[in-house]
């Protein structure tokens, strides 16, 4: 079968070292598959890795039958914050059944009516900071503000506790400490490995305190719940109070701690830079956002809650969302190993193979038509949709490992964003110009806008 294309300048020993931008891999991907097609294969010291992201090649990894997910090394490091909870469990583990159907039901559109209010009352915090900002005229830190409001729109929909993050002086210290494991966790994937030992030490011992910190905090959380006999309509009281419909197990204190750490990590930083992205694209294309504005009035009128019937029906809300997340998933990418020796496009693909799927890239693919940077809400027009591949649009994974969270980080994401518009127009930075900062997910980097009252 004829070779993956290679980048052409590789040295010896260090492979494609040079070429590899530590800081932004993803961004570095997406030249080099622009250069070398919807597969090439890159090779840093001893790791390879087979990037995929041509629309039809996709498709192809994409078969449940021929592939499955990959635990690729970023999501391995991460065991060690969430050990075998559903993000990151091997398929043959038997604690992902067992909490995927466990959780499952959590996650259902229905039970998003149960986590609304909740949603809503944060929501409302953060609307309170943006008022102060838009009477002072100042601009607001979009990674800052939609950290707060994911933190703690999971840490009460999901187990009952407040971060308190727009009330607090200094962040809850679980905030600082799941930052930085995660910020360690990221590096140490991409680290050179000499490096990493010569200068690690203080860090790895910091990286060690965090992780029991936050695992500490965690299992007082469930200690305390289960102590007080509270029933709630939260992820936790799910988690103490259902069994495997298959088997009739509970999961273990221990499995129920990674898995609140696994929304945690899986779901937090993914749902607030996605929505720092949409802010970016509603402030720089005023007329979507008026677009979007005007619908949001038409549903729901000028003030009083959004009630969760309404939500769905803000269909050009969920558009910038959908397209936010074609431009900048912010979960670049997934990867997947093939199940018996097979083929991809060309290439044979023996047993042990594995490839990583190029989301930024995919979501680009001719496939998209002439115009892909273009912000575009009205490609997720339903006929569009019906239109094209559901390969060419994948920012939630695939198969059975997709994302559990989908419905709550749509929820979520259009009760802020419809809050938002409602009540502010958005102003850009003038000066600013998009800077996405790679830390495993995406996000804006820098992003700040100015909200005035409408
Ligand atoms: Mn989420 C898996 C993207 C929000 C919990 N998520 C995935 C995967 C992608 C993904 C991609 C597949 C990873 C892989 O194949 O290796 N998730 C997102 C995005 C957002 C998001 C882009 C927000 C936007 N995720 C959330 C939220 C939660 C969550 C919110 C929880 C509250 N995600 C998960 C879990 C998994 C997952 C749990 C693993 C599911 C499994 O393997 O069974």
């Amino acid at each position: 079968s004829p070779t993956i294309p290679t980048p052409s300048f590789r040295l010896p020993l260090l492979g494609d070292l040079l070429s590899i931008d530590v800081a932004k891999p993803v961004q570095r991907e997406m030249q080099m598959a622009r250069r070398l097609g919807g597969i090439f294969e890159r090779k840093i010291i001893a790791h390879r890795v087979i990037v995929v992201s041509g629309a039809d090649l996709v498709a192809e990894v994409n078969d449940e039958e021929k592939w499955a997910k990959f635990l690729g090394l970023p999501l391995r490091k991460l065991r060690v914050i969430a050990g075998d909870g559903l993000f990151t469990a091997f398929n043959s583990e038997p604690n992902w059944g067992r909490a995927h159907r466990i959780l499952g039901p959590g996650f259902s559109q229905t039970s998003m009516r149960g986590y609304h209010e909740s949603m809503c009352a944060v929501v409302d915090e953060l609307l309170t900071s943006w008022d102060h900002a838009a009477e002072s005229g100042e601009y607001v830190d979009v990674g800052r503000s939609m950290t707060a409001l994911t933190f703690d729109v999971i840490g009460r929909c999901g187990f009952g506790y407040d971060f308190g993050s727009f009330t607090r002086d200094a962040p809850d210290p679980f905030v600082g400490a799941m930052g930085r494991a995660l910020e360690y966790v990221n590096r140490s994937s991409n680290d050179i490995p000499l490096l990493r030992t010569l200068f690690g030490r203080a860090r790895r011992a910091q990286h060690d305190a965090d992780i029991a910190l936050m695992r500490e905090t965690v299992a007082r959380i469930v200690d305390e719940r289960e102590a007080s006999g509270d029933r709630r309509s939260d992820l936790l009281d799910l988690m103490l109070h259902t069994a495997d419909p298959d088997t009739g197990e509970r999961l273990t204190r221990e499995s129920v701690v990674d898995q609140v750490l696994t929304f945690l990590v899986a779901g937090n930083e993914t749902t607030s830079a996605t929505l720092g992205f949409a802010l970016h694209f509603l402030s720089s294309h005023p007329e979507i956002a008026a677009a979007a504005r005007a619908e949001v009035l038409d549903v729901a009128g000028p003030d009083g809650p959004l009630a969760y019937e309404q939500i769905g029906k803000l269909r050009k809300v969920r558009r910038i969302v959908d397209e936010t997340l074609r431009l900048w998933p912010a979960a670049p990418g997934y990867f997947r190993k093939v199940r018996a020796d097979t083929t991809l496009g060309e290439h044979a693909m023996p047993v042990g193979s594995w490839v990583f799927v190029l989301l930024p890239q995919l979501h680009r693919d001719p496939a998209w038509g002439p115009d892909p940077e273009r912000f575009d809400p009205d490609r997720f027009l339903p006929a569009a949709v019906r239109e094209r591949s559901p390969h060419i649009y994948k920012p939630w994974g695939t198969g059975i490992r997709a994302c559990i969270g989908r419905q709550f980080a749509l929820h979520e994401a259009v009760l802020a964003l419809a809050s938002i518009l409602r009540r502010y127009e958005i102003a850009p930075d003038p000066d600013y110009t998009l800077d996405v900062h790679e830390a495993i997910t995406l996000k804006p980097r820098g992003l700040r806008v100015r909200p005035t009252r409408v």
